[in-house]
C-alpha cells in the first residue's frame, strides 16, 4: 500500500520536473536539438542518444501507425502513442499537435490529457482541421489569427501545470502568404500567451527563417525544423539566436530504410544469415529494454516463490 503511494508520488514530482526541464530549455540562451521519436523504442533510443528532448512528430507517428499525416488518426489514438512514449523515458517530450484536433474545445482537452500523463508541451499550428504535412502540395489553409489565438488561450487556461509550454507554430510562409503576415502571426500568437514561436519552412535553404528570426527580434523563444534546408550549418541557427532546433523525422525515415532494406534480403535470400551482421543483437534489445532491472525486481518481490 505504502510503496504505491510512493511510486505515485514519485510519478507526480517526476512529472513536475519534466515541465520545468522543458520550459528552461526553450527559454534558456542556449541552442536546444531535440529529436523526433514515434514509439517507445525510439524514444528510448533517443533519450539513450543524449538528447534532453524529444519531438513526438504528427508525420512520424501517423506513418508508425499505417496512416498518412492528414488527422487520418484520431487524438485519442495519438495520445495512446504518447503515453507509451512517455513512460519508457524520463527527457521532456514536445507532442506535434497538429491543429489541435478540432476547435478551442478539442484544444483545451488535449491539453489536459497531455498534462496528466506528463508530455510536458505540445506545438499547434494555425492551418484549418483536418491538416496536411507541410510538404504535401499548395493548398495550405490557414485558420483566422483571432480563430488560432482563441485556441492558444485556451490551450493556456486549461493546462494543469504552470511549467507546460504551448508552441505556436506559424505556417504562413508554408501557405505562401510572405514574412510579414508570418510575423504579424507569430506576434498575434505571443499577445495570446503562446510560451514559444514555431516558424516553418519549406525553403532548400534557411533564409526566410533566419529573415524571420532578424526582424522577431527574440520577443519569445523561437523554434525551427531544417527537414527541407537541412544542409544548413547549425552555427547560423545559434548565431540567430533560434532556441531550439527540431530534427523532425530522421528516426522514422531511417528506420523505414533499414526495415525495407533487410526484409526485401531475407525475402530474396529466404535466409536469414546473411543479415544477421547488419541489425541489432537481440541481447541489444535486451539491454535496451533493461531486462536486468526486471531479474533485480524478481530476486526482491518473488523472494520466497519458485522461480
Ligand atoms: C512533423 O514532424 O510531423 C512536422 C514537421 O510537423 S514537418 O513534417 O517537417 O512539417
Ligand atoms: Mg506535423
Amino acid at each position: 500500500m505504502h510503496l504505491s503511494k510512493n511510486v505515485h508520488a514519485c510519478a507526480i514530482s517526476n512529472q513536475a520536473t519534466i515541465f520545468g526541464r522543458f520550459r528552461s530549455m526553450i527559454n534558456s540562451n542556449v541552442l536546444e536539438f531535440i529529436m523526433e521519436a514515434h514509439d517507445g523504442l525510439s524514444a528510448k533510443i533517443v533519450a539513450e542518444s543524449g538528447f534532453r528532448g524529444i519531438w513526438a512528430s504528427g508525420l512520424s507517428i501517423s506513418t508508425a501507425l499505417g496512416l498518412r499525416d492528414a488527422n487520418e488518426a484520431s487524438w485519442t489514438e495519438v495520445v495512446d502513442v504518447l503515453d507509451r512514449m512517455q513512460e519508457s523515458v524520463s527527457i521532456p517530450i514536445m507532442l506535434d499537435g497538429d491543429t489541435g484536433f478540432g476547435n478551442f474545445n478539442n484544444v483545451r482537452r488535449l491539453v489536459q490529457r497531455l498534462c496528466t500523463i506528463g508530455v510536458a508541451a505540445v506545438c499547434i499550428e494555425d492551418k484549418t482541421f483536418p491538416k496536411t504535412n507541410s510538404f504535401i502540395g499548395d493548398r495550405q489553409p490557414l485558420a483566422s489569427i483571432a480563430e488560432f489565438q482563441g485556441k492558444i488561450r485556451a490551450a493556456k487556461d486549461s493546462q494543469l501545470h504552470d511549467a507546460f509550454t504551448v508552441v505556436a507554430r506559424v505556417e504562413a510562409l508554408i501557405a505562401g502568404h510572405g514574412m510579414d503576415a508570418a510575423l504579424e502571426r507569430a506576434h498575434a500568437y505571443c499577445d495570446a500567451g503562446a510560451d514559444a514561436v514555431l516558424i516553418h519552412s519549406k525553403k532548400a535553404t534557411a533564409d526566410e527563417v533566419l529573415q524571420f528570426a532578424e526582424q522577431w527580434q527574440n520577443r519569445a523563444p523561437l523554434v525551427i525544423v531544417p527537414t527541407k534546408y537541412h544542409a544548413t550549418p547549425t552555427s547560423r541557427y545559434r548565431d540567430a539566436s533560434v532556441s531550439m532546433v527540431i530534427w523532425a523525422n530522421h528516426n522514422l525515415r531511417a528506420a523505414l530504410q533499414a526495415m525495407r532494406s533487410v526484409t526485401r534480403r531475407i525475402q530474396a535470400a529466404e535466409a536469414i544469415a546473411d543479415v544477421e551482421k547488419d541489425i541489432a543483437s537481440v541481447d541489444d534489445v535486451f539491454s535496451l529494454m533493461n531486462y536486468q532491472e526486471l531479474e533485480v525486481a524478481e530476486s526482491r518481490y518473488l523472494a520466497g516463490e519458485e522461480r
